[in-house]
């Protein structure tokens, strides 16, 4: 017979499962919903011994029997005598979304644990939905609702929500989030990076009203390889299942009705006669408007098509160069994660002022509005999830993770025509294990999207003057995307002349990294490390070394700005800044950011 200790770990554990599975996959286009956001100042407390989660024992009071006694309580004394060792009321505030290392001296370093609780006003209706929704949460997320635990979350980019239908107050209700960005060997990422691990709530907290039945996920895109058929399919969540969907795509003339099955789910199949085609050139978007008897929803979608045949990459059929530049989910001028569109547009703004089409979003997924304005603006996009250096392969529970955010990333991009590649992780070190890790990853993204290419940022090997690709993982992707640091990790830039490209794989070349550093304003003849001139000098013979490759098609060097990185020690060059930014810290374009310009335009004059 089971004892009444025993009994009551059964009934944490069976509890702790059904939180977990309480979360669903996140709706599609949620910002178009009616909504309240919850962004705006949240008190937070700093809480790198756990105390409130942990009681003295070190259980945590969320797996007890009554569940309370942590922070998420947001307990007030009432008696005089009480004793309460916290008060979200007296903590100070920060604003949300936002990373909290550049939100206080206290926290500029900090990896740990951080509360947050913000209040609410909602009079919810009766036959309505709701669904509290993350944009992301940096690292691992607890969420609790006016005390209740809703639901944990793991992965620092990508989207998650519950729905908390049922669960609102007339009136006032609160929201606590604790947040721990304390990294792990088996995380994705793991302990080992090259960017600040910005801790909290990066993106925005909305509360959706949604009908009881309504419209929960949508593919409207191109079939592969056709720019006559639109294929996808419509689902709804709810108890109505069986409905009549219209698809409205007006500017092109198109309205056609599609029943759902059982599953509240309908198949998507339109035949179109002459759609104005996506491209950086033409960033054409139509307006697309999906109507169930409950629910109705617009998007702004982008059509075109993304292949490659032999060394060419084809959009819409004709060969393209990918004029890239690589860029971190960071504000150089105001350190701390890209808060609000006007830092997203400064950005892409910048890349465009580099003559690029297009922007690899290293190294972690970036934000849904981030890739909007990409559609918007017509900049193409490399998108990309933190499987990044040095894994743990063999650890199922980590392929697990890597999978669900890959699967979180594609699910939530799959609408935007700027997306042409998912790319599934960078510089992964050789072995059998990762091998196995890094194909299932791309046979994942496979399955889940036939319409993009599948890449991975891969890395060379040098015998004599040899730079060598032959990683195996090359057969499993479409391009032959690499890093190579000639002139900066190895040897000098006068010297790259020597060297020659040994490729293993007849697809087309696209390289994701490439540059050195160079501080703002130090100025120094060519040889001299760190000065603008020596940075210049290695673009000035990088890119005619990388023209000697037949099959370059494309490249995006590291990186459209300085970032701020650990890693980076030296007191005067670095200060904790990764220097290969084209643009300083202050704004101010490097020299070499025209070196790469004038290549660009004139590679775009070439692929006209
Ligand atoms: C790389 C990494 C990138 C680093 C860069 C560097 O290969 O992919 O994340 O920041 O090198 O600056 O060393």
């Amino acid at each position: 017979m089971m004892n009444i200790s025993r009994a009551f770990t059964f009934l944490a554990l069976f509890f702790t499962v059904a939180i977990a599975v309480a979360q669903q996959n996140t709706i599609q286009n949620i910002y178009t919903r009616k909504h309240i956001s919850l962004n705006g100042r949240w008190n937070y407390i700093i809480d790198p011994y756990e105390m409130g989660y942990y009681d003295y024992r070190h259980e945590p009071f969320d797996q007890t029997k009554s569940g309370k006694g942590g922070f998420y309580d947001d307990r007030k004394q009432v008696d005089k005598s009480e004793l309460i060792e916290y008060n979200f009321d007296l903590s100070p505030t920060m604003k949300i979304p936002g990373d909290w290392n550049s939100q206080a001296e206290k926290l500029e370093f900090y990896e740990g644990t951080v509360w947050f609780r913000q209040k609410f006003n909602v009079s919810p209706a009766q036959d309505k939905k709701y669904i509290l929704y993350f944009g992301a949460v940096n690292y691992e997320a607890h969420v609790y609702l006016n005390g209740k635990k809703l639901g944990t979350h793991k992965g620092g980019f990508t989207p998650f929500q519950f729905d908390v239908t049922g669960k609102l107050k007339a009136g006032e209700n609160f929201v606590v989030v604790k947040a721990d960005n304390t990294r792990k060997q088996d995380e994705i990422p793991t302990v080992n990076t090259d960017w600040w691990n910005y801790g909290g709530i990066t993106r925005d907290v909305l509360l959706a009203e949604l009908p009881q039945t309504y419209i929960a996920d949508y593919k409207i895109q191109l079939a592969k390889g056709s720019s006559n058929r639109i294929e996808g399919f419509v689902k709804l969540e709810g108890e109505q299942k069986n409905q009549d969907i219209t698809i409205n795509i007006p500017e092109a003339g198109i309205k056609m009705t599609v029943k759902t099955d059982a599953e509240g789910k309908a198949v998507v199949n339109i035949p179109v006669k002459k759609l104005s085609l996506w491209s950086p050139e033409n960033p054409k978007l139509y307006q697309v408007e999906i109507a169930s008897a409950t629910d109705k929803i617009s998007d702004k979608i982008g059509f075109r098509t993304i292949e490659t045949k032999g060394q060419d990459i084809l959009l819409n059929g004709k060969s393209v160069f990918l004029r890239g530049i690589s860029l971190h989910d960071e504000n150089p001028l105001i350190p701390g994660r890209l808060r609000s569109e006007g830092d997203m547009r400064m950005m892409l703004n910048w890349a465009k002022e580099l003559s690029c089409n297009y922007v690899r979003l290293a190294h972690y997924p970036h934000s849904e509005e981030m890739v909007k304005l990409a559609d918007e603006m017509g900049l193409l996009v490399w998108a990309e999830v933190p499987v990044y250096w040095t894994i743990s392969w063999e650890n199922a529970e980590t392929y697990k993770n890597a999978e669900k955010q890959l699967t979180d990333l594609i699910e939530r991009d799959k609408n935007r025509s700027s997306v042409i590649i998912w790319s599934i992780g960078n510089e992964t070190p050789l072995s059998e294990p990762r091998f196995k890790f890094m194909s299932n990853l791309a046979d994942k993204a496979r399955s889940l999207d036939n319409t993009r290419l599948v890449a991975a940022a891969l890395e060379v090997h040098r015998k004599d003057f040899n730079v060598i690709v032959d990683d195996p993982l090359g057969e499993k992707l479409d391009l032959v995307s690499f890093n190579q640091y000639g002139g900066w990790y190895w040897d000098l830039p006068k010297n790259l002349s020597k060297y020659k490209f040994q490729i293993k794989y007849n697809k087309p070349v696209v390289i994701t990294e490439v540059g050195g550093d160079a501080l703002g304003g130090f100025h120094a003849d060519e040889d001299t490390r760190w000065s603008e001139e020596f940075q210049e000098s290695l673009y000035k013979h990088q890119i005619p070394f990388m023209n000697t490759m037949s099959g370059l098609r494309g490249m995006t060097p590291w990186i459209l700005t300085d970032f701020r990185s650990p890693r980076r020690q030296h007191p005067y060059y670095q200060d904790f800044w990764n220097r290969k930014g084209l643009i300083t810290e202050t704004g101010k374009k490097k020299k070499a950011f025209f070196v790469l310009k004038d290549f660009y335009d004139k590679t775009a004059q070439k692929y006209k």
